[in-house]
């Protein structure tokens, strides 16, 4: 028993080296049996982070303190530099601010309270440290210059200039630090300007980032010293994805790998480095895009985009016998812009009656099988599913039918 010939010229280590060699490949060909690689595919801000979010949530992995710290300052990003791009959208849209039409309401004329009320929220010990010391001493400096409050319109143009230039200049947090308290007015009085909410209301001509409803319902609750991002906010912030990120999951015997990717157009060059093994594709739509430009190209609508995509992936030699699961998501946005902006504007051949939500996912789902479709032989399948990726009970639902 155990008897064991020796071969002459291999060694006890060469024996051992052997032996380490075929259990390291046993180990991997069961590892890629029980391993299953979902690729998360798209353009730009359709969803895929927040598809690869909710699976995190939904299969308990919960995010750590500095992952929650880390939303908490893009928090602070989205609301300042997404009102800044309303604000930088103004000009194509051919729409300049009026102090008169928003401010007048905040610092009514001729009310020295008004004025009282403003220079308050500047107080130097609320103003936010060091960070903000240059603006204070600024304004400091302005409001040295009799001129700036002669008469009530002065107060009013220069408080819509001050808060502009906050806006403008504001800084990324650091950590731990909380909002700076300056801001808190300035964000509000700038988001409930007519004008501002009238470029919003177009935003489909400029690209502006659909998640400021939500962030601007909940401004206050951000400004809050303690504030700690909850789960609806991490699935609502904003950050375009870079490179390349995994996550691991356990389902039953299987591991599930998600890969996420970033959608814009910069980004597809680097899909190519995960298109090995890849067991599932989640290809995600913006349903809400048809009737938008693209944040890296105001000239191209961001559904004819994902069709182009989806395309050129269904017929890609890389993925002859990977299944093919497609999300037509952001289905919320979609309800609320179907109503007023017309489909047949977009897409001439749709042929369905006007604001009709479930007439217009028929077409795309259409749309999007025709366009997967191969020669002759054997169709590829497509599973399609209608979604909103922030939405984590409908996700858990879908998410159990994809990982089956
Ligand atoms: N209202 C709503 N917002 C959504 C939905 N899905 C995603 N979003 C929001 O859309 C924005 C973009 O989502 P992401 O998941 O970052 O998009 P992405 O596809 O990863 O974008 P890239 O990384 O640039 O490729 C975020 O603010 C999300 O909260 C949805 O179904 N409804
Ligand atoms: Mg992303």
């Amino acid at each position: 028993m155990g008897a064991c010939m020796s071969t002459p010229g291999v060694t006890p280590l060469d024996l051992q080296l052997h032996r380490d060699a075929e259990k390291q490949l046993r180990e991997t060909k069961s590892k890629l049996e029980s391993e299953r690689k979902v690729l998360l595919l798209g353009a730009g801000d359709s969803g895929k982070s927040t598809v690869q979010k909710q699976m995190r949530f939904i299969h308990n992995a919960p995010f750590t303190a500095d992952e929650k710290e880390h939303f908490r300052k893009i928090v602070f990003d989205n609301l300042t530099r997404g009102l800044q791009t309303v604000i930088e959208s103004l000009d194509d849209l051919k729409l300049v601010l009026d102090p008169h039409a928003g401010y007048a309401n905040v610092y009514p004329e001729g009310d020295p309270e008004g004025r009282a009320g403003y220079v308050r929220d500047w107080a130097p010990g609320e103003c936010g440290g060091p960070l903000l010391a240059p603006v204070f001493t600024q304004r400091m400096e302005m409001e040295r210059e009799e001129s700036a409050y002669r008469d009530a319109d002065g107060v009013i143009k220069y408080a819509l200039a001050m808060d502009l230039e906050l806006i403008e200049s504001a800084p990324d947090l650091v950590d731990g630090e909380a909002f700076p308290l300056p801001y808190l007015g300035a964000l509000s009085r700038l988001w409930n300007d007519p004008l501002l909410r009238e470029a919003w209301a177009r935003g489909n001509q400029a690209a502006l980032p659909e998640n400021l409803p939500y962030m601007f319902s909940s401004l206050s609750r951000f400004f809050a010293p303690s504030y700690i991002p909850s789960a609806q906010d991490i699935l609502q912030t904003r950050a375009r994805t870079i490179g390349i990120s995994e996550t691991t999951f356990r389902l039953g015997s299987k591991e599930i790998v998600l890969v996420d990717v970033g959608g814009q157009k910069s980004e597809r060059r680097k899909w190519v480095h995960c298109f090995q093994d890849v067991t599932s594709i989640l290809f995600i739509v913006s349903l809400s895009g048809y009737d938008q430009c693209l944040v890296e190209d105001r000239t191209a609508n961001q559904m004819h985009d994902a069709m182009t995509i989806w395309e050129s992936i269904c017929h890609s030699k890389w993925f002859k016998t990977t299944s093919v699961i497609l999300f037509l998501n952001k289905d919320d946005l979609y309800q609320e812009k179907i109503k007023t902006s017309p489909l047949r504007k977009y897409f001439p051949e749709y042929e369905g009656p006007a604001a009709d939500a479930a007439a217009g996912h028929e077409f795309f789902k259409t749309t999007f099988a025709k366009l997967a479709k191969r020669g002759k032989g054997k169709q590829r399948e497509v599973y399609t599913h209608i979604t909103t990726a922030t939405d984590t009970a409908m996700l858990k639902v879908v998410m159990a039918a994809v990982t089956e």
